[in-house]
């Protein structure tokens, strides 16, 4: 990247992630927390999800075509030859997507891969997505350096279900056994008690992170923008476990300060530390 003034230099975090359109989740929510976070955005679109307000907001999903999605990751890698090392990798939607995204990863050096193994989206039905599940698992998790599974994710990843704060611990525990990847398992409000606990495990620090439960509602673009505010804190040079906890924070403030709409949940509002 040609820099043109002396204004310190923003990291460059690349998002390859699904549009969705109420601007809650996916590449929408990873953009706003990397502007947030000082970091310099990119998005890479794999596919467009659009509610639907007269069919009980159900997804309607459409792939981004094959080609185009290689085509913007060769626009993306051609443009920050040398000066982009850190990636997201959020809703992929497919197993064809996802070799298309891995073939592209695999042409540079990365030092940050944060995959957000997005399975199904709230309101789908599990079972949805398990070929995607095990293209994820094969294709994309060898190829990542951090993963941040939700509680239904991070039982597909491991095998094990998860019931428990313990539970989620033994399943972090797994999933870095089985990858060597640092893992951060999100709990969320699927864990009963007060607080919503994530799990923080890289082979040799466990630490459960905490924050008083808002509410008992899940909220929209919770796991993005964690996933994201863990690449764009990576990206400036944090260690992972800092880059966790700073991602937690984060996220706990957009959850305090949501948006509402009609949509039956409400939108993580980026802007809420401010
Ligand atoms: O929150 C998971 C998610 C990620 N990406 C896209 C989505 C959703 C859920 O709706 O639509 C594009």
């Amino acid at each position: 990247m040609t820099y043109l003034t002396t204004a310190p230099r923003p990291a460059i975090t690349l998002t390859i992630a699904g549009s969705e359109a109420t601007g809650g989740a996916g590449a929408q929510a990873d953009l706003k927390t990397f502007q947030e976070l000082n970091t310099y955005g990119i998005v890479a679109l794999t596919c467009i999800v659009s509610f639907d307000p007269k069919n009980n907001w159900n997804h309607r999903f459409v792939p981004v075509d094959t080609q185009v999605i290689a085509d913007q990751l060769e626009a993306i890698q051609g443009c920050y030859n040398g000066s982009l090392d850190t990636v997201k990798l959020g809703m992929m939607g497919s197993p064809t997507t996802i070799d298309t995204v891995a073939g592209a990863l695999k042409k540079q050096p990365w030092k940050n891969v944060v995959l957000d193994p997005v399975l199904i989206c709230k309101g789908q039905e599990p079972g949805h997505a398990l070929d995607t599940d095990q293209a994820l698992k094969s294709n994309l998790l060898p190829l990542a350096t951090f993963v941040t599974p939700n509680h239904f994710e991070a039982e597909q990843l491991s095998g094990l279900s998860i019931n428990s704060e313990n539970d989620l611990i033994a399943a972090a525990k797994k999933i870095h056994e089985d990858s060597g990847v640092v893992v951060l398992a999100k709990g969320g409000v699927r864990i009963a008690g007060e607080d919503a606990v994530d799990v923080f495990y890289d082979g040799h620090t466990l630490e459960v992170l905490r924050e008083k439960k808002i509410g008992d509602v899940a909220v929209s673009g919770a796991g993005c923008s964690l996933a994201a505010a863990v690449t764009a804190e990576l990206a400036k040079g944090a260690s992972p476990l800092e880059a966790a906890r700073t991602a937690k924070t984060f996220v706990t403030a957009g959850i305090r300060n949501r948006v509402a709409g009609a949509t039956p949940f409400d939108a993580l509002w980026q802007g809420g530390r401010r």
